[in-house]
């Protein structure tokens, strides 16, 4: 496949103002018409290009005429000779929309029928010119069956609507705001809404429509309560206002990743939209209200000013993650947020850029645009967004902000745009931090802080290094904002204020005066740069800061670092001690001044998955036996202090206030240690709970701590779990990743076994993940030694890929890890790559992944 290199950019050759198009919907048989109004755009003969995919056209009109010999096919695209600067080209084509299972354009769900468009999924309904820097202004007209798809919906406001013969009805919609194709929508349902409204701050009426099943409108209140809250939210922090008349929101089932920004018109995959006490856990609860925030911030980071090019996508991703998260950090605990964006960093971007398919959050090049919308683009471009937002002071960056929309507001911006925005906002030069969007690789940095007593000073110096990634083997230091403080080893108290040093070199010193004891550095304070800390501390240093410090992130990383030291010494040497780990959790569980949610976040354990990343070749068999023995010595020697922990956490109403959920957090994380303990009534413990919660979260918490458990009780639970929520797509997503998480060593003949249950279903990408991305995310059985589990996940790929090229690529990485392995291990992993590469007919999605990952 041809590569795509952001250094070829060129504007476009024919702009297209205003279009019509026209759908005649059915599930079998669609017609789509499109009506370009085109103008060539600059001085130039080129031919108007209209991308499709996978259409042929039954009728080419231009100006109203037929025209034989002015167009013809190149590959999947077509191609207009056109004489005037002006034209009207039209096309019509027939499309299947339930024979598409790629879910990209128009597709069906559940019986009702609905769009994805972005990143290229318009031309797969009609020739047209696809790139986000052609914006147009659209009026849609639909035609359905009246019965079978009582609502019908598109971007912007509806302008007609009526009944037709043979039991059919159409619908008009008109979007003024200019908009490229990846931001166009179209919904024709049987569903039900939920309807509220909201009054911007310059008083317009704005009527909400969150569209749903019709049993599961109980279901949107949360979804609802979060999108007020966004638009309010967007006014006071960010001064932007929603500026149409309707917000309509609709949940469908099948959908390849979370949901999707369309003018006025999201769509959503069901499991961020749908949640009550009885099927959605707090962890789905913040999914929900996270996404429904990200889609609607998007309205202005991405649709009012939208990207130049799928180059600069960490533009409106990046940018929209830093907003959501903020936005979440203002609604409940900014401590707990930060520490679980940050575990998810490390967890899923981390890898990313240490690996084969490393990028920079602006690409360089690309064969398959889908497979860049990455935690590096998303997650590491927030962290981006974010460390301006700390160099510059919340003023200036809000100031950078306003510039940013004023100057580009309908149009198509660039990341370059951003950065000079921000520059001319504050004054401030950021030439040397452009390399944040061009380098790839996580830096490392080495602190070492010396102390002289005689002068009372201390002396901190720092060096960085960026590591080498594909295609980039020389990297120059970056601009690394690092908020930093000393602790009285004796005193427990801070020297100073906490400073904010950036590190703008490969190396520089820090002097620190009237330091009269031991300093203890707690350094990038609320994780302000996105890098690796070489700090070298003590155990005895971590867990004095795990204790003292007065930074909530700090203390939670200090914690973790104890406990990434501890384990990654046991599997490296043999030999644990677990005594500094158990006194320091000792400390924190005990503590009457922490809440809840925060001390059950400090008392996960390290991934394995982390603590592999942190050795040069990773041995899922030794960090699992580590990790685990050091769970059981957590669980046995503070088995009273985890029953206390139990008990006083049970929530006795259910609630979503913070305190209740930090409440069943903790409780969920002490029952998993007193079940470690190996406690004869732990099994007992943990099925009451299961089958008294009135919460999902208590009783998947349960359920989890049974489905690793080799107590018949475990039997139970799945076949209890089953019975009640058979009928529940999103619930029985659960019970299948439940159990392809567990660590029993029959794990993987359950899973197969699950992949051949009559609820398993490939072309469900939430079901396909339940079960294959969970076990490929499960260290101890994804890497057993004899290669079954990358086996298994290779079968499955493969046949997705015939059925959902975008999906199945999501499924490479954990494969394209093979470097990180013994010799064994990547000989089986490389020979998996391989045999997906040797299959023919493979899409373009999963051979860059692949190739990529061989390279
Ligand atoms: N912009 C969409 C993602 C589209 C992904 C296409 N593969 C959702 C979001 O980031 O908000
Ligand atoms: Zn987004």
């Amino acid at each position: 496949p041809p590569v795509i290199r952001r250094e070829d950019y060129r504007k476009p050759d024919w702009l297209m103002p205003d279009v019509h198009l026209e759908f005649r919907l059915d599930p079998a048989r669609t017609q789509v018409a499109g009506r370009l109004e085109v103008t060539r755009n600059g001085a130039h003969n080129r031919p108007l290009r209209l991308n499709g995919d996978g259409l042929t056209p039954l009728a080419v009109l231009i100006d109203g005429e037929p025209q034989a010999d002015a167009w013809r096919m190149d590959g999947p695209d077509l191609l207009v000779d056109l004489p005037g600067d002006a034209h009207v080209v039209e096309t019509r084509v027939e499309i299947s929309p339930e024979a598409n299972s790629q879910l990209m354009g128009l597709y069906a769900s559940g019986g009702n029928l609905c769009t994805q468009c972005e990143p290229e999924g318009f031309r797969r309904m009609v020739f047209f010119i696809d790139r986000p820097d052609v914006l147009s202004r659209y009026t849609v007209r639909m035609e359905a069956d009246k019965a079978r798809f009582p609502v019908l919906l598109s971007n912007g406001d509806r302008t007609a609507s009526g009944d037709l013969d043979g039991g059919r009805h159409f619908a008009e919609w008109t979007d003024p705001f200019p908009k490229p194709s990846y931001l166009f929508a179209l919904v024709a349902a049987d569903l039900a809404a939920n309807v509220d409204s909201f009054t911007t701050k310059s008083g317009r009426p704005v009527k909400l429509a969150i569209w749903v099943v019709e049993k599961d409108l109980p279901k949107t209140e949360h979804a609802m309560a979060a999108l007020k809250a966004s638009m309010a939210w967007d006014e006071k922090v960010y001064g932007r206002e929603y500026d149409l008349g309707e917000f309509n929101i609709v949940a469908v089932a099948d959908f390849n990743f979370g949901a999707m920004e369309n003018k006025s018109l999201n769509i959503f995959n069901s499991r961020y939209i749908l949640a009550d006490p009885e099927t959605a856990t707090d962890i789905d609860y913040d999914g929900v209200s996270g996404v429904v925030a990200h889609e609607y911030f998007h309205n202005w980071s991405g649709n009012r000013v939208t990207c130049r090019d799928w180059f600069q996508l960490s533009l409106k991703e990046g940018f929209t993650v830093f907003r959501d998260q903020s936005f979440t950090a203002d609604q409940g605990s900014a401590a707990v947020k930060r520490i679980e964006d940050v575990r998810l960093l490390r967890a899923a971007q981390f890898p990313e850029d240490a690996g084969p398919l490393a990028h920079p959050i602006r690409p360089e090049s690309y064969m398959e645009v889908s497979n860049f919308y990455t935690a590096t683009v998303y997650n590491k471009g927030a962290e981006i967004i974010r460390m301006l937002h700390t160099m510059l002071g919340p003023q200036k960056f809000r100031a950078g902000c306003d510039l940013y929309f004023a100057r580009h507001d309908g149009t198509a911006a660039t990341c370059e745009d951003f950065v000079v925005a921000m520059e001319d906002a504050s004054g401030v030069d950021l030439t040397r931090f452009r390399l944040w969007y061009a380098q790839a690789g996580t830096p490392r940095i080495r602190a070492a802080l010396s102390h002289e007593p005689a002068g009372a000073r201390a002396l901190l110096t720092l060096e960085q290094t960026v590591p080498p990634t594909p295609g980039q083997p020389e990297k120059q230091p970056m601009p690394v904002p690092l908020r930093i403080a000393l602790f009285g080893e004796r005193s427990g108290r801070a020297f100073e204020e906490e400073r904010l040093v950036v590190l703008d070199g490969e190396r520089c010193e820090i002097l620190f005066e009237g330091i009269a004891e031991r300093p203890v550095l707690s350094i990038n304070r609320g994780f302000s740069a996105p890098v690796i800390i070489d700090a070298a501390r003590s155990a005895a240093d971590l867990a004095f800061l795990s204790a003292h410090d007065d930074d909530p992130f700090a203390r939670y990383e200090a914690m973790q670092q104890l406990m990434v030291d501890t384990l990654v010494g046991a599997v490296s040497t043999g030999q644990a001690d677990h005594g500094p780990v158990i006194e320091a959790v000792r400390t924190t569980l005990t503590d009457p001044a922490l809440d809840s949610a925060f001390i059950g976040e400090t008392m996960l354990l390290p991934s394995e998955a982390f603590i592999g990343d942190q050795m040069a070749v990773v041995d899922p068999v030794a960090i699992h036996r580590a990790r685990e023995a050091l769970r059981r010595d957590l669980g046995g020697q503070l088995e009273g202090e985890w029953r206390d922990a139990y008990e006083r956490s049970r929530a006795n109403r259910f609630e979503l206030s913070p305190q209740a959920k930090g409440a069943r957090r903790l409780r969920t994380i002490a029952l998993g240690f007193i079940m470690a303990s190996g406690a004869e009534d732990a099994a007992g413990i943990a099925l009451r709970q299961f089958h008294e919660a009135d919460n999902m979260t208590d009783r998947q918490g349960a359920f989890g701590v049974l489905a690793n458990s080799l107590a018949p009780e475990r039997d139970v639970a799945i076949a209890a779990f089953y019975d009640r929520f058979r009928d529940n797509g999103l619930v029985l997503d659960k019970w299948f990743s439940t159990q392809a998480f567990s660590i029993r060593p029959d794990t993987l003949d359950r899973v197969e076994e699950l992949s051949r249950h009559p609820d398993f279903t490939l072309a469900n990408p939430n079901r396909l993940r339940s079960l294959v991305g969970a076990m490929s995310g499960n260290q101890l059985v994804f890497h057993e030694a004899g290669g079954r589990g990358y086996r298994f996940l290779t079968d499955m790929l493969l046949e997705v890929d015939g059925l959902n090229p975008q999906t199945a690529a999501k499924l490479v990485p954990p494969l394209g890890r093979w470097r990180r392995f013994d010799e064994g291990r990547a000989a089986l992993m490389k020979a998996e790559l391989q045999r997906m590469l040797d299959t023919p007919g493979l899409s373009k999605d999963v051979f860059e992944q692949v190739s990529k990952s061989l390279a």
